[in-house]
């Protein structure tokens, strides 16, 4: 249970405050560094909101004062000059990449709000919950238990928003019966669900889509249809999307698990110069301690690897054959 009289004491004793959150923000980062954002404009406190990455395109309708900014080096006197600085949505420094050095030399008192598992100790303060669905569901509680009052609408959105992506549109688990009085209270406050999720899901580009389907129709299969996964290489991505900037493919994995047979479904992603590979999985098999193996982190059944500098060849080879093994551990755990 997270200590929100502690949060709110470090908020109402200091003044300004950056806030930042993971490389690849998601729904669930975004929505909560706005909501957070919102809280403590309503306190008439200084803040900057300063990512490594740009905002994805499908989330930028809810920062409509253009709160987000991209880091750049302009940002370091003001995040030096910060008294208190909040990581949001995620646990281990590396996350903010270009961020990392301006991070360590910040004299700022540092906290966390997450709901990730092992947080790394950068920071003064970790306020984690590893039960919550989302780092969304953190920060509505934090503000209710300042002045509910203050959850108006805009701020209503981007937490409806952060819990909506984070829970795959409620499906997936750590659902509860309070999780849902929490979104019914968001949208008795006005936040409208259809055009939220039209505005996060149905905008993709026609490029994108076709993308979706070509690595649908190369889906590979391990262990009688246990194991599912995709292969983004740099051709198939070029083909469709060609950039060198790392972009969002929130989603495409969990068609993996669409299958009957499916426990476990992996994306592996080229990048430039390394691989990212996204775990799913059905039931209790823990892909967080199979992306642990490689570094990674995450849920038990959604998790993350980034090998900076690898082969796709490579780590295609190294993880599959972790993942058949560790599948193999834990269907014999189960008898
Ligand atoms: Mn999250």
């Amino acid at each position: 249970m997270i200590n929100y009289n502690r949060i709110i004491e470090i908020i109402q004793k200091y003044n300004s405050f950056i806030i930042t959150t993971h490389v690849n923000p998601d729904g669930d980062a975004i929505g909560s560094e706005l909501a957070l954002a919102y809280f403590l404009q309503k306190l008439n406190k200084k803040f900057l909101i300063v990512n490594h990455s740009s905002t994805p395109e499908n989330y930028t309708f809810l920062d409509e004062e253009n709160l987000i900014h991209k880091y750049n080096s302009s940002f370091d006197k003001e995040i030096l000059n910060a008294e208190v600085l909040i990581a949001v949505d995620f646990n281990t420094i590396g996350r903010t990449r270009s961020m990392v050095e301006i991070l360590k030399r910040t004299k700022a008192y540092k906290i966390i709000i997450d709901h990730h598992r092992n947080p790394q100790n950068f920071v003064d303060e970790i306020f984690v919950d590893v039960d919550a669905p989302a780092t969304g569901i953190l920060i509505y509680y934090l503000i209710k238990n300042y002045d509910e009052k203050l959850i108006d609408k805009k701020t209503a959105d981007a937490l409806y928003t952060a819990i909506m992506t984070d829970t795959g549109s409620f499906r997936f688990e750590r659902i509860t019966p309070e999780v849902h009085h929490v979104v019914a209270d968001l949208i008795a406050r006005g936040t409208n669900a259809t055009y939220i999720y039209n505005k996060v899901y149905n905008e993709i580009s026609f490029e994108k889509l076709k993308l979706l389907g070509e690595s649908i129709c190369n889906i590979k299969l391990e262990m009688d249809g246990k194991i599912a996964y995709m292969i983004l290489d740099r051709n198939i991505l070029n083909k469709y999307v060609p950039s060198d900037e790392e972009f969002d493919v929130d989603g495409f994995v969990n068609y993996c698990l669409s299958l009957k047979s499916t426990i476990l479904g992996m994306l592996f992603f080229e990048l430039k110069n390394g691989v990212k590979v996204s775990l799913r999985s059905k039931g209790t098999f823990p892909v967080n301690l199979l992306a642990e193996k490689f570094g990674g982190g995450g849920h038990l059944n959604a998790a993350g690897i980034r090998l900076d500098g690898e082969k796709l060849d490579d780590v295609l080879n190294k993880v599959i054959q972790q993942a058949k093994e560790d599948l193999i551990n834990y269907e014999r755990s189960l008898k």
